[in-house]
């Protein structure tokens, strides 16, 4: 009768420190996952409906910071300018910009300029220019106005 008890006993805290153990495990890895990818804010359209994260690029001075991004597919990428001076935006390669698909620099004057990973002009100090990746792969780019500035964007 007393080994029974004991072996009940010995099951129930097993299994409890078992239960612990995955519990804090499973924490820490969503701790983690939280850190390589910080959503800064949902976008929201017009009829309410969440469009997928906004994550940021900032422009400096110094180039884009991150230089390698990793996102989702779906997200928005809000390429934001806190340099002295104009930034453009856009798919390697320089100066062609056809590396995203449907991007094209020769397109810029047409109406599928909105749809292009190309900012297709100037991105004046303090202003932003956002664009929404849906097709998965690493996407490479640069300032089209200083093209030694570059960066990466990796869609997942
Ligand atoms: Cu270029």
């Amino acid at each position: 009768m007393n080994k029974t008890i004991a072996i009940i006993v010995a099951v129930v805290v097993v299994g409890f420190g078992a239960w612990y153990f995955m519990k804090s495990d499973y924490s820490l890895k969503k701790d983690e996952m939280q850190a390589t990818s910080t959503p800064e804010e949902a976008v929201v359209s017009e009829n309410g409906a969440v469009m997928g994260e906004k994550q940021v690029v900032v422009y400096t001075d110094e180039g884009y910071v991150p230089s390698s991004l990793i996102i989702k597919a779906g997200e928005v990428v809000e390429f934001r300018n806190e340099s002295s001076r104009e930034t453009w935006p856009a798919s390697a390669k320089h100066p062609t910009h056809t590396g995203y698909p449907g991007t094209d620099i020769k397109k810029c004057d047409t109406a599928e300029a909105g749809e292009m990973f190309d900012s297709c002009g100037g991105i004046a100090p303090g202003a932003s220019w956002t664009f929404t990746f849906n097709e998965k792969e690493e996407w490479g780019y640069h300032d089209h106005l200083d093209a030694k500035k570059f960066g990466k964007i990796i869609v997942e």
